[in-house]
């Protein structure tokens, strides 16, 4: 079974991981969320990609879920030291990534061929796509009238701005990665990962050309929400100042003219009904990735629910 899964941050690289452990580099790859990029000390950082970069490289930090593991902050202390911003912490070794990603742009580089590269030295065998290689930035509208760029909102304001509504700047302009959209042609089912709908999985579908190919796909998404409440990060909150209870079915209904199936957590399982009255397979189970072992686990259940989602629709 060939396989693409959309993916954001830190929860989407969990199962990510273990798809890749179950799955060839011919059979599977990802398509990362770039909204989250912005430029920092004129540093082009593309946090998501780092993410699951770092996850795929088995060189990801496993306490935070992102920048690199045995890090230094020698560089950082010493900007700090000198008056610079210290609210986004960046790591010496994490440091080398975002100069060699800020100076191969600057030379004309396409970000997902500077990606392709660095994958190569980071010894990632999957193929890791930005979702364009255009710039396209997620901004929050916040309810007090503000607009802020997506690391402001969720690092150093602590996502605690109440949100209106987000803007993909530069969407419009924005075109699928041309290898990714041959991958989601080739592919038998897309996966989204267990990423935060609004700000990870929407952007992507946003790029115009991937949601109606994916939509002629067998779909199969993860939720982020267990209980209504996000497992990391600010979903759960989204939801509710979007005037959305959060809950396993409202991320169903978030993607419902995608989905053919839907995996959540037995917390949840009071919501089969409501779902599948949608006519989306439902597949419940123990959807928290504490440790690699689970990472495989879960992935082995996607893969098996994916499987019978194959047969019953052909
Ligand atoms: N998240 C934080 O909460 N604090 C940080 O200082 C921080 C630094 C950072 C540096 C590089 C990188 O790739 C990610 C970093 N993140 C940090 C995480 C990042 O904000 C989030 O991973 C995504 O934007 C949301 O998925």
């Amino acid at each position: 079974m060939k396989i693409v899964a959309l993916a954001g941050g830190v929860g989407g690289a969990k199962l990510v991981d273990g798809l890749s452990r179950l799955l060839p580099p011919e059979d599977f790859c990802v398509i990362v969320n770039t909204g989250d990029d912005f430029e920092h000390l004129s540093l082009k950082i593309s946090p998501d990609l780092d993410t699951i970069c770092y996850t795929l490289g088995n060189r990801d930090n496993p306490k935070t879920g992102w920048g690199l593991e045995d890090e230094t902050w020698v560089v950082f202390k010493h900007i700090a030291e000198l008056g610079g911003p210290d609210w986004f912490r960046l790591g010496d070794k994490d440091l080398a990534t975002h100069l060699i990603r800020t100076h191969q742009l600057g030379q004309g580089k396409p970000l997902s061929e500077i990606t392709r590269d660095l994958c190569t030295h980071w010894g990632v065998r999957h193929a890791v796509f930005p979702m364009c290689d255009e710039p396209v930035r997620t901004i929050v509208h916040t309810a007090d009238g503000k607009s802020l760029g997506f690391q402001e909102y969720f690092v150093l304001l602590r996502c605690q701005p109440e949100v209106k509504f987000f803007r993909f700047t530069g969407i419009e302009d924005s075109k699928p990665v041309p290898h990714a959209l041959r991958r989601i042609e080739e592919s038998d089912l897309v996966i989204l990962a267990p990423s935060n709908p609004w700000v990870s999985i929407d952007p992507i579908l946003a790029v115009p050309g991937y949601r109606k190919l994916i939509a002629q796909k067998p779909v199969l998404a993860v939720s982020p929400l267990i209980g209504g409440k996000a497992v990391k990060g600010p979903a759960a909150k989204m939801y509710r100042e979007l005037g959305v209870q959060p809950s396993a079915s409202a991320v169903a209904e978030h993607y419902r003219d995608l989905l053919s199936g839907f995996i959540f957590d037995h917390v949840d399982r009071k919501e089969l009904e409501k779902i599948e009255g949608w006519r989306i397979m439902s597949y419940v189970t123990d959807i928290l990735m504490n440790n690699k072992v689970d990472r495989v686990r879960l992935a082995k259940e996607v893969l098996v629910f994916g499987e019978s989602i194959l047969s019953r629709r052909f």
